[in-house]
């Protein structure tokens, strides 16, 4: 079949002979040229690799697009039920190659490419990164998508289309320096942009009583102003593209009613002026992982993508129904945190407000509808509101809130044997304690009917902390839902050297089915194979060698132990820790104490939020660490350290299938469940980690003796950090090792001509408590790291281990995580076989 198929099925590349394939390359050869003529405006001669980029973007747009009315038809023949996705985030990353490989025509795209004396990776790095989000909750979100698509359910993402993503991080004497990043510069050939799908959003404004059409009292939100979103539909092929689905993302625009209103008022220029402030709503994602800024413009954002899509979701259930009664038979709403927590009073007042629905019935609708994901427990990044600011930006909702809580509280009440205030104001969504806030994980765990948690320990800690009074009273309603990665972006579409060799034994239906990798336990002690995979690792590590020294001039040895710690850079994740250990190695390496370790390349990457001075200062450090050891003679060859800059999902696709030891080191409790740490094991990287977020579960899976577990389980940290007991300082006196290592750090020898440059870290683990435990792991985490380097110097034994890794990480699929959800929460089949 070729790229002008209606349905894309396997190329002729491979075997149907070579008259065939001729006639496939020269097919596409067509269809670029068209589109370079007629989308683009261009001639062959003189268009760049950007030019390239777009017609084969376009050409392979083209296949998506038939298998999107398809799915779209076929959803509406069939009255399906209906999945929304609601999130603030999603980090897609490029789309090229994932829709090459979905639509199977990669190999195509590549050989036509070649024949055409053109070079495909250039074209390929052409597409700009949709970064539309900050770390594991954005990318879950997308691989969820995928994943949702390849099995067939009817799925629809919601979020906003940012002009601006996530920043790119430059590097400038060591210290992080953020730019912004028009990603949307060349347009989006993924995405259609809806100019004529607008929805209406209101801010502002007040509430009055009215009487409705059968003379019963009601409420209604009146005057303020009025945002218009408007809709870009951004494609997700599953994988075959036997479906295809969409992320619906909104824009900001002014709306008429608001431009007629300033304009007439004849102050044109300033009615411009402010016409731009009401679109700057949608201007830029807030970098923050993992903390609440609180900032009025971030919660306009939130209503705004809310309210557009609930409206959206509303008239597509209204054209196929009379009432709402069968509202959460037909539609499933998943909130992704609650970031979009607004929706269950938004949900109230279009149902109550809007359609004359009874409250009652409109509660049972929102509940049996809504269903809450929960990715942190920790309480800097759970959102409170001022009540006053939501009063002012949103008073119905906060009247409704005011209501539903007090319904809430009242059934509490009634059922409970004695009162007990204190309980009721724990439960309660109003924080009453200070300036009264509103709990928004407390609005979206009572608005759902389902509440989950993003990796096993994570569950069970949701229950035994932060909502212990709310599971005490739905004891049902919390599950555990662990998080997954697609195997498609992740080993198919990042690492192909692996996913041939994978192929070549058990076949390849394990992409769509990842427990199958199970096939390759056998292997695992075949010295041929295990050769193979050794073979691929290299070839691995030896392209990200090349990429490194292009991008920074830094010559890395492709012999020594690839040592990968990225993500984003947070104290609980403790990179600082890993510097600790660099530091460590590379004190005794200088001494002679270290002969029996195998060279390494320690690795790291991640952005930390602007004002997060802590994590950036840490990002200063590893730097500082890098230029010392680096350039120390004693120890070349022996021990190096790379920063790479603006980690984001392509430089994550570099580094990932490059890894050998993969750093999941955060404070046991604090990881909700960690992605990453998946998509290392599963391209055959050794963890060492702390039993921690889905790290517990990887173990489990590969087995204790596959995985590199130190420190102290959730239970004990939990208890030395809150029932005191933790005495950094003891550590600091008592191991020579550790205080030789932080009096480097500290008196500047990282830092010649600024002694106090690291003071603040330093003291933030001897002085002020140390928060997230690092002192109290520092001796298991070094003598664990020992292990890993002699463990690798058997290398058959490393690599067996790596292939039992592969082979037993199928679980982390999220086709698996989305089957459960689909089971569990949202009450929808999922396509078992392909077609
Ligand atoms: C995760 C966030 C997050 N948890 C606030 N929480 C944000 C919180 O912009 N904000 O305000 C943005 C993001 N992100 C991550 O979710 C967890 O830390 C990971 O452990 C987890 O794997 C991931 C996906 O569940």
């Amino acid at each position: 079949a070729d790229l002008t198929a209606e349905r894309p099925a396997r190329t002729a590349l491979d075997g149907s002979g070579p008259a065939a394939a001729r006639a496939e390359i020269d097919g596409l050869k067509r269809r670029l040229h068209d589109h370079l003529r007629h989308s683009l405006g261009k001639g062959p001669v003189g268009s760049t690799h950007l030019d390239w980029y777009l017609a084969l973007a376009l050409a392979t747009r083209d296949l998506m697009v038939e298998t999107w009315m398809d799915s779209t038809r076929q959803a509406y023949k069939t009255d399906a039920k209906r999945v929304y996705y609601l999130s603030m985030e999603f980090l897609i990353g490029r789309s090229l190659v994932a829709n090459l490989l979905a639509t199977g025509s990669l190999d195509l795209a590549r050989q036509t490419l070649d024949d055409m004396g053109l070079d495909f990776e250039a074209i390929r790095d052409c597409e700009p990164e949709a970064a539309l989000g900050n770390g594991g909750l954005g990318r879950l979100a997308a691989c969820l998508m995928e994943s949702m698509t390849t099995l067939g359910i009817a799925a629809r993402g919601y979020g906003i289309y940012y002009d601006y993503g996530m920043f790119s991080q430059y590097i400038e004497g060591g210290q992080q320096v953020e730019m912004p990043e028009r990603w949307l510069r060349y347009g989006n050939v993924w995405a259609f942009d809806r100019p004529d799908v607008t929805e209406p959003v209101r801010f502002h404004g007040r509430t009055e009583a009215r009487l409705d059409d059968r003379g019963r009292p009601r409420r209604r939100w009146v005057d303020g102003e009025e945002v218009l979103a408007q809709a870009h539909d951004l494609m997700v092929a599953g994988h075959g593209c036997w479906t295809v689905n969409a992320i619906r993302l909104w824009s900001a625009q002014a709306s008429r009613e608001f431009d007629l209103r300033r304009f007439n008022q004849g102050d044109y220029i300033n009615a411009v002026a402010e016409q731009s402030f009401s679109e700057s709503l949608s201007h830029v994602l807030y970098p923050d992982d993992s903390t609440s800024m609180g900032k009025a413009l971030r919660l306009k954002q939130e209503y705004f993508f809310v309210a557009a899509s609930l409206r959206d979701i509303v008239r597509r259930f209204l054209q196929t129904h009379d009432d709402f009664t069968r509202f959460p038979n037909k539609v499933a709403i998943q909130l992704n945190d609650t970031h979009p927590a607004l929706a269950v009073p938004e949900l109230m007042r279009l149902l109550v407000d809007e359609h004359g629905v009874g409250c009652d019935e409109a509660w049972a609708i929102c509940t049996g509808t809504f269903a809450y994901t929960n990715h942190t427990l920790l309480p800097e990044a759970l959102e409170t509101w001022p009540v006053g600011l939501i009063g002012d930006m949103l008073p119905r909702h906060l009247e409704i809130i005011y209501d539903i809580n007090h319904q809430f509280l009242e059934g509490v009440r009634r059922r409970a044997a004695q009162p007990d205030d204190a309980r009721i104001r724990r439960l309660s969504m109003i924080d009453e304690a200070g300036e009264r806030r509103v709990r928004m994980a407390h609005l979206a765990f009572v608005g759902s009917h389902r509440v989950n948690g993003v990796a096993a320990l994570h569950t069970e800690l949701m229950r035994a902390g932060i909502f212990a009074d709310l599971h005490r009273t739905f004891p049902d309603r919390i599950v555990n839902k662990t998080n997954g990665i697609t195997p498609r972006r992740w080993v198919q579409a990042a690492n192909r050297p692996l996913a041939a060799l994978i192929s070549r034994h058990i076949g390849e239906t394990w992409i769509a089915n990842l427990e199958e990798l199970r096939g390759l336990l056998p292997l695992a002690e075949d010295p041929g194979f295990q050769a193979d995979v050794r073979a691929v690792k290299r070839l691995n590590k030896e392209a990200l060698c090349r990429y490194v020294d292009g991008r920074l001039g830094i010559e890395l040895d492709p012999a020594s132990l690839f040592d990968v710690q990225v993500k984003r850079i947070h104290e609980y994740k403790r990179q600082l820790l890993n510097i600790l250990h660099v530091v460590t190695l590379y004190l005794r390496l200088r001494e002679g104490r270290a002969a029996d370790q195998p060279p390494r390349t320690v690795i790291l990457a991640g952005k930390a939020a602007p004002g997060y001075h802590m994590a950036k200062l840490i990002i200063r450090l590893i730097h500082d660490v890098a230029r010392v050891v680096n350039a120390d003679p004693l120890v070349s060859g022996r021990l190096r350290v790379v920063f790479i800059p603006d980690y984001n999902v392509s430089v994550a696709e570099h580094i990932i299938p490059a890894a050998e030891l993969s750093q999941q080191i955060s404070t046991a409790g604090t990881e909700a469940s960690g992605t990453g740490n998946m998509k290392l094991a599963l391209n055959g990287a050794l963890t060492i980690g702390t039993r921690d977020g889905a790290n517990v579960e990887i173990g489990q899976e590969v087995g204790e003796e596959n995985i590199f577990f130190f420190g102290l389980p959730a239970a004990e940290a939990e208890a030395l950090r809150h029932r005191g007991g933790h005495d950094p300082w003891r550590y600091y006196t008592g191991d020579p090792e550790l205080r030789a290592v932080l009096d480097m750090i500290g008196q500047g020898g990282f830092s010649q001509g600024e002694p106090d440059r690291y003071r603040l870290i330093v003291d933030s683990l001897t002085r002020h408590g140390d928060y997230y435990l690092l002192l109290a792991d520092y001796a298991d985490y070094i003598a664990c790291q020992d292990r890993v380097g002699l463990a690798y110097r058997d290398s058959d034994d490393w690599t067996r281990k790596a292939i039992i890794n592969v082979a037993r990480m199928g679980r982390f699929s999220s086709d698996v995580t989305v089957a459960d959800y689909a089971a569990d929460i949202w009450g929808v089949p999922v396509r078992t076989e392909p077609g």
